[in-house]
């Protein structure tokens, strides 16, 4: 059986940089070296990991991808952790995905050894990890690999399962619609456990032999500096990313402006997607730099499936019409598949992009499929030939700068403090973060400030979950049957 396509794509351009740092650089030959060796490592005396599950607490960067490979290479399935999570969020995932080994690097590997020690589970740091490479596994691509959480209306996150092939599918997809080249370079500044940073930008990149230039965050000034120093041809970022760009931008001096601008206007591309970017922020960002962005709607489950047009129309407030090898279809609730355009419906997909289940949650799986195709639980409408996101079926769903929050996840979270006796959390609209974590509370006794209780919430939700408005009430509105009303809630604020 051949090697997995990503390697072998990756052998076309053995010579080519992938990665490229201020100090190092690393070419496709290094890193298909480093993965074997890490694949190596990873199996001691096996010769298949079988699908066995390793988490991946690494720094964006050549080792994370590197190890991402070597897993991959060995026969696991990867589970990307977030760097800045909390240990019972870690802890979850690692339990509920049965993690056997937790890969980290030298600047994590403290945060998590404790953890790792308690759960029995074995813990590589990457940079040890050295030794001969040896034969590895032939591993089909219907083999499933990776895992990533996602939070949705439940309360805690499910394991979203896809395998080669979806990744491939996924990602030539991409390939295809946005025209990726060898000679394309992209800033890698999101967080590398969810399909933005994982499938647009570095798989896409290395499918194609192009160069990343990784980023341990979304370092600004950093990244305007290279702007201006014309390293990029591609950019991909989310909305709140957008805002706070055109708030340097504009704060920045006359000189500095022109600079940054003219690096922007040079690129053959730029994204943005996770959530909805504003009309006027994209506006906004044309007006500033000439760019046009192109905006595109996906999902975790699903990878990308709808976007504006490379060569055609980017319309500001709408996502546009379905990728390559993407099959959309809008369902009314309850209702027909809707056939004319104007008429709002769930958006629905089908495709080999598509996941392959939740993580043992075969209920789950099970109804989030109709006659096979998946349910986003957004609702769209078609307009023109091009979709526009009108909002999502369920308002326990929030989108804050980009990430994805269960409000029941948090509710849950919130009920533990010793003064609240009762909560709803709801999602507020703001213009930098899209929607704000807002609770509304009802306390036992006492009284309770917003900063006080953000600060009670680290270290047992990661910071961006955390409430960022706060209200509290003598009762929650409730309906006949006694359940909260979350439109009523927005009310209180
Ligand atoms: C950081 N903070 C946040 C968030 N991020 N609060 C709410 N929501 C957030 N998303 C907190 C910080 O901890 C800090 O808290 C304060 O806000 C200000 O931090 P700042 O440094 O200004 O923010 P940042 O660290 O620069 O982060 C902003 C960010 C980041 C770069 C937009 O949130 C981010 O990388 N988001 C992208 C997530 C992503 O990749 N999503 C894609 C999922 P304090 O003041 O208390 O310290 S994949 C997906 O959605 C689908 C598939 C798709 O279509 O792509
Ligand atoms: P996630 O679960 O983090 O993969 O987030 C997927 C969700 O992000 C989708 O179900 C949408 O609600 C939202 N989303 C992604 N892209 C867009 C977009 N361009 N406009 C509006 N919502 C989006």
């Amino acid at each position: 059986m051949p090697d997995l396509p990503f390697i072998v794509r990756a052998r076309l351009f053995a010579d080519r940089m992938a990665f490229r740092l201020p100090e190092t650089s690393n070419t496709y030959e290094q890193l298909l070296d480093r993965s074997a060796e890490i694949a190596s490592v990873l199996l001691g005396d096996q010769n298949d990991l079988r699908e066995a599950r390793v988490a991946l607490l690494v720094t964006p960067g050549f080792e994370y991808t590197a190890a991402q490979w070597g897993i991959w290479r060995a026969g696991g399935i990867k589970l990307p952790i977030c760097l800045s999570a909390t240990e019972p969020e870690w802890e979850y995932a690692l339990m509920d995905s049965q993690v056997g080994v937790v890969i980290a690097d030298a600047a994590n590997v403290a945060k998590i050894s404790p953890l790792c020690e308690r759960l029995g589970v074995r813990l590589m740091v990457v940079e040890q990890s050295k030794g001969e490479a040896k034969p590895l596994p032939d591993i089909d691509v219907t083999r499933r690999a990776m895992i990533l959480y996602t939070s949705g209306t439940t309360s805690k996150p499910k394991g979203v399962v896809t395998t080669h092939a979806n990744i491939q599918a996924q990602i030539e997809s991409l390939v295809t619609a946005w025209e990726w080249r060898a000679e394309d370079r992209i800033p890698m500044f999101l967080p590398l456990h969810h399909i933005h940073g994982i499938i647009n930008i570095t798989g896409c990149a290395l499918w194609s032999g192009a160069l990343v230039e990784p980023f341990p965050r979304f370092e600004m000034n950093a990244i305007l500096d290279r702007v201006r120093a014309d390293a990029y041809t591609l950019f991909m970022a989310v909305p709140t990313i957008y805002v706070k760009l055109i708030q340097a931008i504009e704060s920045a001096s006359e000189s500095d402006r022109v600079a940054i601008v003219a690096g922007f206007k040079k690129m053959r591309l730029m994204v943005s997607g996770s959530a909805a970017l504003p009309a006027s922020v994209h506006q906004q960002w044309t007006a500033l730099t000439g760019q046009e962005l192109l905006e595109r709607y996906g999902m975790t489950e699903i990878g990308m499936a709808i976007s504006n047009r490379y060569r055609g129309e980017r319309r500001p407030g709408a996502v546009g019409a379905a990728l390559p090898g993407v099959e959309v279809r809008l369902k009314a609730e309850n209702g027909p598949i809707l056939t004319a355009e104007d008429e709002p419906g769930e958006i629905q997909v089908r495709g080999a992009t598509v996941f392959q289940a939740y993580w043992n949650r075969p209920e789950a799986t099970a109804e989030s499929f109709e006659d096979g195709w998946f349910r986003t639980g957004d609702m769209a409408v078609l307009e023109r030939g091009y979709y526009r996101i009108m909002g999502r079926l369920s308002v326990d769903i929030i989108k804050s700068g980009g990430y994805k929050l269960s409000a029941l996840e948090i509710e849950a979270a919130l009920l533990d403090h010793p003064r609240i006796a009762e909560c709803a959390v709801i999602g507020l609209p703001d213009d930098t973060w899209g929607e704000a974590v807002s609770a509304a509370v009802v306390l036992k006794n006492g009284t309770l400030e917003l900063s006080a209780l953000r600060d009670w919430c680290k270290g047992r939700l990661s910071v961006y979950k955390i409430p960022q408005r706060l209200k509290v009430v003598s009762e929650l509105p409730r309906n006949a049957m006694g359940k909260v009303t979350k439109p009523a809630v927005r009310a209180l604020f």
